[in-house]
């Protein structure tokens, strides 16, 4: 296609005029460097549209990573024999109190299924209202499927957004993800929040089971349910859990989805997250369609990610005052709090 072809094409899709399954399969089997170039450039054009040159922060609160599930992918897996924290009242008190002014624009409150807040939801609702008081900021919360009372009340005390990722809208690869957990009972969670007033974050996860068939379902059954951010993450095999010894992927698919999702969600927010290759990937995804970082950790902070890539690095570069110097080497720059504010009111 030619630069004004491209340019056609992404005013297709700002407009909103369906793309078949067909399309979106040859989309996601590009493999040349000059064809990828010319997704990237075409979701970028449509994210443009919507978001200009400006980037939403998310800073990440990993608080409990104790869990009482199973999940094979994951590291905190609960028959995995690993080191875990519960962070306190007082832990969280002191994480706001350098989170002040710093610039995010939301912060994301996330535990395994913790049975301490599980049995006694009250104190996960509290946490909630804690950071709400503190910091004034909107609230995503990644809490797991949690009974709806509980996602009521988090929502009466601050919590503004739920993030739960079905990983696949296929049911039988989700089986050997999500080992023993209902795929009809994640969705339904992300239905009743939604239908309650909260903002919703849905998720996938390539490079474990997916081919390009079970991407498409996927993206349709993620279209179908009308996310307000909608993610891909790579997955990164982590130690002592059952796909430990799975070959690292590349992040090809990853970037591909992303600029596929931009074209399928072209005003929705889609993640550039730290958590699987620092500030050099961050660049990559938001250069694919991105226009939400996330993953930034609070300054300093020693808590963990979820996918973790720097687990074992020395060096940590996932702070928001960093994140802000890329952005700028980019030509693009932090949103405002008011347009993220008009974007969960939307
Ligand atoms: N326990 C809650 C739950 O599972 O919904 C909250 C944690 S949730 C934010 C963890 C998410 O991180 C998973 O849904 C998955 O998409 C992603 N993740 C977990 N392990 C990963 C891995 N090894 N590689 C890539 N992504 C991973
Ligand atoms: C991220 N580690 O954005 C976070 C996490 C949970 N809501 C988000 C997967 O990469
Ligand atoms: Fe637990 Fe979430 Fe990890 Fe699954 S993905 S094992 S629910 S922390």
């Amino acid at each position: 296609m030619t630069r004004d072809e491209l340019d056609k094409f992404a005013e297709a899709r700002i407009n909103g005029a369906p793309l078949s399954d067909a399309a979106l399969k040859k989309l996601l089997a590009i493999e040349s460097e000059a064809e990828l170039e010319k997704l990237y450039y075409t979701a970028r054009k449509v994210r443009d549209h919507f978001f200009g040159n400006r980037v939403f922060l998310n800073c990440f609160i990993y608080f409990s990573t104790y869990c009482r599930n199973q999940c094979t992918f994951c590291y905190y897996n609960c028959k995995n024999k690993i080191k875990r924290y519960r962070l306190t009242r007082d832990d969280i008190e002191d994480i706001c109190k350098v989170l002040k002014g710093a610039g995010f624009h939301m912060v994301d409150l996330t535990m395994g299924e913790d049975p301490y807040f599980y049995e006694e939801p009250e104190r996960f609702v509290e946490l909630v209202k804690l950071v709400k008081d503190e910091l004034g900021l909107p609230i995503m919360i990644s809490p797991g499927v949690m009974r709806n009372e509980i996602l009521l009340k988090a929502r009466a005390n601050g919590a503004n957004f739920f993030a739960l990722y079905q990983e696949t809208y296929d049911p039988e690869l989700y089986a050997k993800l999500r080992v023993g957990q209902s795929f009809e009972g994640r969705i339904e969670a992300r239905r009743f929040a939604k239908e309650k007033g909260y903002c919703v974050e849905d998720g996938l996860l390539t490079g474990i089971g997916n081919d390009i068939d079970s991407t498409v379902l996927s993206l349709r059954g993620m279209e179908a349910h009308k996310s307000d951010m909608v993610r891909v993450m790579t997955f990164i095999p982590q130690e002592g859990t059952p796909f430990e010894g799975q070959q690292q992927n590349s992040n090809l698919s990853e970037l591909k989805i992303i600029a596929v999702l931009r074209l399928l969600f072209p005003d929705r927010l889609i993640p550039a997250s730290l958590d699987l290759e620092g500030i050099d990937g961050m660049e990559l995804r938001l250069n694919a369609g991105a226009n939400i970082v996330t993953s930034i950790l609070p300054p300093d902070s020693e808590l963990e990610g979820v996918a973790n890539y720097d687990r074992k690095l020395e060096e940590r570069d996932r702070d928001i005052k960093s994140v802000i110097q890329r952005l700028k080497t980019m030509g693009m720059e932090p949103a405002s709090q008011a347009d993220f504010e008009k974007f969960l009111g939307a």
